[in-house]
């Protein structure tokens, strides 16, 4: 179904059709910061391999992750609980634009490194109960551009986002209730790629 209704609001794009709430932020860093920003992160990041249980059999995520928040801001995530490590100095400041771009606070972010084409994130919503009713969560790229789906439950039509380096999609509303997302593994040969995902959580 082809809507055509993009509305533009100063730099803002709302990118959903309708069950609205997904708007992306380009070059809110430059290429340049862009590409210090990816090294460090990759490099001074406490990267780890979550390993989750699917159908009685340890399975590895096809990607690396991390926990940074204020102290007391856990989260259980697929049956792991993570605690949050302290905020590094770099996390500190990409949060603080990102909060200045998005115009709301966050007190955690969940890192994603997808190493290679092979790495990705099948569908699902973060509509863990520790988020609340309609979350705001800002997803910021680092690295390699992927592509980003949104597939709405009922409908089943799918929205697809290039995700580009130094890019914020803020994602609210109904973007969790109505709609799931995926990172696709693509064949492509494709740079790493360092997501970070804010989100205020509630304990
Ligand atoms: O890498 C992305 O853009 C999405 C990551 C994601 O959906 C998540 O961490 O919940
Ligand atoms: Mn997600």
């Amino acid at each position: 179904m082809g809507h055509v209704m993009n509305l533009f609001m100063q730099d803002k794009v709302e990118l959903l059709p309708y069950d609205f709430g997904a708007v992306l932020h380009s070059d809110v860093w430059r290429n340049d910061e862009c590409r210090t920003i990816t090294s460090r992160l990759t490099h001074e990041l406490d990267w780890a391999q979550v390993f989750v249980e699917v159908f009685n059999r340890r399975v590895a995520q096809p990607r690396l992750t991390c926990w940074y928040g204020d102290p007391g801001k856990n989260y259980s995530y697929s049956g792991t609980r993570l605690n949050p490590l302290d905020w590094t100095s770099l996390l500190s400041e990409i949060k603080q634009k990102t909060e200045v771009v998005s115009n709301v606070t966050f007190n955690s972010v969940l890192g994603n490194l997808y190493r290679t084409g092979s790495d990705g994130v099948s569908w699902h919503s973060d509509n863990e109960p520790e988020l609340g009713l309609n979350p705001t969560i800002a997803s910021v790229t680092f690295g390699a551009t992927r592509r980003f789906d949104m597939r709405h439950r009922e409908t089943k039509e799918i929205i697809h986002i290039d995700l580009t380096p130094g890019s914020i999609l803020v994602m609210s509303g109904e973007s969790q209730s109505k709609w799931q997302h995926q990172i696709a593994k693509t064949k492509k040969e494709v740079a790493p790629r360092v997501n970070l995902t804010f989100r205020t959580i509630h304990v």
